[in-house]
């Protein structure tokens, strides 16, 4: 196997950055992946585009890992499995690799949250966004809700802002500031990751007309303890493995 180079600069994770995570729900890391890294993932991004829409089944969007090396490559990378531990702690499965790429034009998002272990506070799910071009408000921006990820409520589904306040948002406060929930567009320079608690409530803003494509790819893991609706992962993938992934690709 070829040497494993580097994905984020040596920007390090602090202590200070788990507890914004864990109060907010999310964090943006601006910048953290190498140049080398952004142009690895455009190539990997541009040929999953290239395959869309493909199989009903077996979407190279929602199995991205599987149809790209690179991408494949990074499930298990030193530097990823770091970050997932200081996130997580020592018991981490891998759950998907999503390709997120929005061309312009690209209808955005509606809100939404994820499913895992609702009832099971001790089991974490996090979302490691590589937003490899950026983004910026109102151009296929994240959007979130400070503090959401605390209610743990995986069915939060709603098609605007103003639905989401006059209906969730309502009458909730977040658990740890007591301040009212507010709706927030994220902005992210080139090269930023996001990481996420999966049950925060997150929307994307359209891509406007005339912008380029934003690519984007999803990395999701967990501790493991229940199944995982989201595990989007072949069998036969798993058999297979991914040199550097080890331990990792099994559901428990
Ligand atoms: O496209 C995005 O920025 C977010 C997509 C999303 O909601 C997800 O992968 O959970
Ligand atoms: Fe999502």
């Amino acid at each position: 196997m070829e040497k494993m180079e580097s994905i984020f600069t040596d920007r390090a994770w602090s202590s200070g950055h788990r507890e914004e995570m864990d109060r907010d729900g999310h964090i943006v890391l601006p910048g953290l992946l190498t140049a080398d890294a952004r142009t690895r993932l455009v190539e990997a991004l541009s040929h999953i585009q290239s395959l869309m829409p493909g199989d009903e089944e077996y979407k190279p969007s929602h199995y991205a890992a599987e149809y790209n090396d690179y991408l494949a490559s990074l499930i298990g990378h030193p530097q990823m499995r770091d970050l997932v531990h200081e996130v997580l702690g020592e018991d981490i499965r891998y759950d998907h690799c999503v390709s997120l790429n929005r061309p312009g034009g690209n209808g955005g998002a509606h809100w939404h949250s994820h499913e895992y272990g609702e009832t099971r506070p001790e089991l974490g799910f996090v979302r490691i966004f590589f937003y490899v071009n950026g983004f910026a408000p109102g151009d296929g921006a994240l959007k979130v809700v400070r503090g959401s990820h605390l209610f743990r409520d995986a069915s939060i589904d709603f098609q605007s802002d103003s639905a989401l306040r006059e209906g969730w948002i309502q009458d909730k406060v977040h658990p740890v500031t007591g301040q009212p929930l507010e709706i927030e567009e994220l902005s992210a320079p080139e090269g930023s990751v996001v990481l996420m608690w999966t049950h925060a409530a997150h929307a994307v803003t359209p891509r406007r007309a005339g912008s380029d494509t934003r690519w984007t790819v999803v990395y999701a893991y967990r501790n493991p303890g229940l199944p995982s609706r989201a595990r989007w992962l072949s069998e036969a993938f798993e058999e297979r493995g991914v040199p550097g992934a080890e331990g990792l690709l099994s559901l428990y």
